[in-house]
């Protein structure tokens, strides 16, 4: 009940235009997927994602094995009948949210030992661990236990995270016992070329219904990230689905799909909008700032938004001054608004051939803002 098919494919760039069918419904891609680590997008309900165009969310194997534990959701019937969320899931593995968030860790061949953030119980986690987890969560797609080392990293370590990430891929295929999941490999190399190029080839060996590109936006520049996906996306299979993790910013979203990335995730919609950061096309609007105590305006006055449509950036502005979560809630709306209908207009400029066109537009927008 899982399949990927491409439609369409750019002239000018490796930007793709496809449909990811799962058993929770079909997927339009290049597509983002909001971020409910602990099983809820923060402050958004499902009803309300839904009414967002959101098709496919990505929940945390590593939160909710820790809180409320994944034989709990099981037993309640999975994550859709657990949260309530009707539309596809994928969840990540927590081969990088171990390596982010816990304490105390040590990592062997076999697998990691940690200590939780939450009670500081030590943990232990190995790739069939990592199937078994996701398998109880009952996701659509499921995520390749993986190690993502931070950067800077040396040659080194990077050889050595390549490898056991692709001994645990196997391990990952091994163990996996429902049928009814998709799984994805995940392709390391930090920013070594000729390491990245050789993980993704050993991972499609393997044969994955999807391949992830790990071990980015961890603190590289930009340059160093897109140089990566144009080594990596080559070696990947054109008719299985490509995914981004952890990424990024709408310029990243413009810039991946360029390079053939079909799927993407970050918090940065949801975390940015609680600090008051706003998207819109001609660049960011800090609520915060006192320049717009007194502006009647919609936060972006072309942005069709729920939130556009009935608030002024002066009744923001005040909500984040006061601390009230209806501010929270509302910047949140608009700021998923925004990366739903970017990733429309992706897909449209696709469509219609114009992508190109597309991607200097976005550019030309924001620098016009700017001066
Ligand atoms: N591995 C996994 N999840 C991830 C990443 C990774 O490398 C990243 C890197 N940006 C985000 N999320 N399993
Ligand atoms: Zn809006």
């Amino acid at each position: 009940m899982f399949a990927f098919r491409v439609h369409q494919e750019d002239v000018s760039s490796k930007a793709r235009r496809g449909t990811l069918a799962t058993r929770h419904g079909a997927i339009e891609t290049p597509a983002f997927m909001p971020v409910g680590s602990l099983g809820a997008v923060k402050g958004i309900s499902p009803a309300e994602l839904e009414q967002l165009g959101y098709g496919l969310i990505l929940n945390n194997a590593y939160h909710l094995f820790l809180r409320p534990g994944h034989v709990v959701v099981q037993q309640l019937g999975g994550l859709h009948a657990f949260t309530g969320w009707q539309g596809a899931i994928l969840t990540d593995s927590g081969g990088f949210q171990v390596f982010s968030l816990a304490k105390l860790r040590r990592i062997s061949d076999e697998g990691v030992t940690f200590q939780s953030h939450l009670d500081g119980s030590l943990q232990h986690v190995t790739p069939e661990r990592a199937m078994e987890i996701q398998e109880a969560l009952g996701a659509d797609i499921i995520m390749a236990f993986d190690e993502c080392p931070a950067l800077p990293a040396d040659r080194r370590q990077i050889t050595g995270a390549v490898a056991r990430t692709a001994s645990w891929a196997r391990r990952c295929l091994a163990a996996k016992r429902r049928s009814d999941q998709a799984l994805f490999g995940i392709v390391q190399g930090g920013l070594e070329a000729d390491l990245r190029a050789q993980a993704a080839r050993d991972l499609v060996s393997l044969g994955f219904d999807g391949y992830a590109v790990g071990g980015l936006s961890v603190g590289e520049d930009k340059p160093s990230m897109y140089r990566m996906l144009d080594v990596t996306v080559p070696e990947l299979p054109a008719q299985k689905p490509r995914y981004l993790m952890g990424v990024g910013m709408p310029e990243d979203l413009v810039e991946g799909v360029a390079r053939g990335i079909d799927m993407f995730d970050c918090v940065v919609p949801t975390r940015h909008g609680r600090t008051g950061w706003l998207f819109t096309r001609t660049g960011r609007v800090l609520i915060k700032q006192a320049q717009y105590a007194r502006d009647a305006g919609a936060i972006d006055p072309e942005c069709g938004c729920p939130v556009c449509c009935r608030y002024s950036r002066a009744y923001l502005h005040h909500l984040y001054q006061a601390k009230e979560m209806l501010g929270l809630r509302l910047n949140t709306l608009h700021n998923l608004w925004y990366f739903a209908s970017l990733m429309r207009d992706i897909r449209s400029s696709i469509e219609q051939r114009t992508f190109a066109a597309f991607r200097q537009a976005f550019y030309r927008c924001r620098q016009e803002a700017e001066s």
